[in-house]
């Protein structure tokens, strides 16, 4: 099967949140042909009207790199219709089996292009924000290889940003409270993203190059998960607060 027909079944279960089996059952893919895959299927979206306003960055702590066996972050694609306004509800039912985690956010003033240093990737920074990602994997049972993740586009699915703060806010260990329904769920650190979030930025830089890609000015960067993701259910209020950032929330309806 050709990559567009693999583009076109992926986006169309996200599309309509239907679950599909893992692509790897019957194709062996590779990365860079999964990468290939997500930028095919993200075109679609392009084609419908969205418009690219940035990246996500994925398996950006040890424990999720550990539990799928690899030693690097990967990437995925966002668009405007994935951000979710603070605040407002999101509808389970525009979802197969979401879970949301706890993110910082980036909003560039520069570019960025290539292999940077966290100091020139810290520097390209406008503002940073205190985020959540609802991840929603398209696969059956949010199980599947790292190449069906990525053609999946990393299983981003919405993000909730907070307020923009000063980019002078050294964001490399900064506490992470994620609630539910009033619960604390999920305590961290920022710096669980890679020892620093700034990290993950750079990371971004270098990898989206592999894809003929920079980090353009304008564009929001999320950093990745600080903590475990949670199973999002309606009726669900989820709330973030990030020291010194402030807090970001949405609803489950
Ligand atoms: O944003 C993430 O770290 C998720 C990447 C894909 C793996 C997953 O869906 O848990
Ligand atoms: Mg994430």
């Amino acid at each position: 099967m050709a990559l567009d027909e693999l583009a076109r079944t992926v986006d169309d279960a996200s599309r309509t949140a239907t679950e599909i089996p893992q692509l790897a059952e019957t194709h062996a893919l590779s990365v860079d042909e999964a990468y290939a895959i997500q930028a095919l299927s993200i075109r679609r979206r392009l084609e419908r009207g969205e418009k690219l306003i940035g990246m996500k960055m994925g398996l950006t702590s040890r424990a999720k790199m550990v539990q799928m066996g690899v030693s690097d972050v990967i990437w995925g694609r966002l668009t405007d219709a994935m951000r979710v306004e603070d605040g407002d509800s999101i509808e389970f039912k525009k979802f197969v089996h979401p879970r949301v985690e706890p993110e910082i956010a980036f909003l560039l003033k520069k570019p960025l292009e290539g292999r940077v240093t966290l100091l020139e990737a810290m520097n390209a920074v406008e503002a940073v924000a205190p985020a959540m990602e609802i991840i929603d994997s398209r696969y059956k049972n949010f199980k599947f290889s790292l190449p069906d993740v990525i053609a999946d586009n990393s299983s981003s699915s919405a993000f909730v940003l907070g307020t923009w703060n000063s980019p002078s806010i050294d964001t490399g260990n900064l506490g992470m409270v994620m609630q539910i329904g009033g619960r604390p769920i999920q305590i961290g650190s920022s710096a669980a993203i890679l020892g620093h979030p700034g990290r993950s930025l750079a990371a971004a830089s270098r990898l989206v190059a592999a894809a003929g890609l920079r980090l353009e000015a304008g564009w929001i960067i999320m950093a990745g998960g600080a903590t475990a993701a949670e199973k999002l259910l309606p009726g669900m209020s989820v709330r973030l607060d990030v020291e010194k950032l402030g807090r970001t929330a949405f609803n489950v309806v």
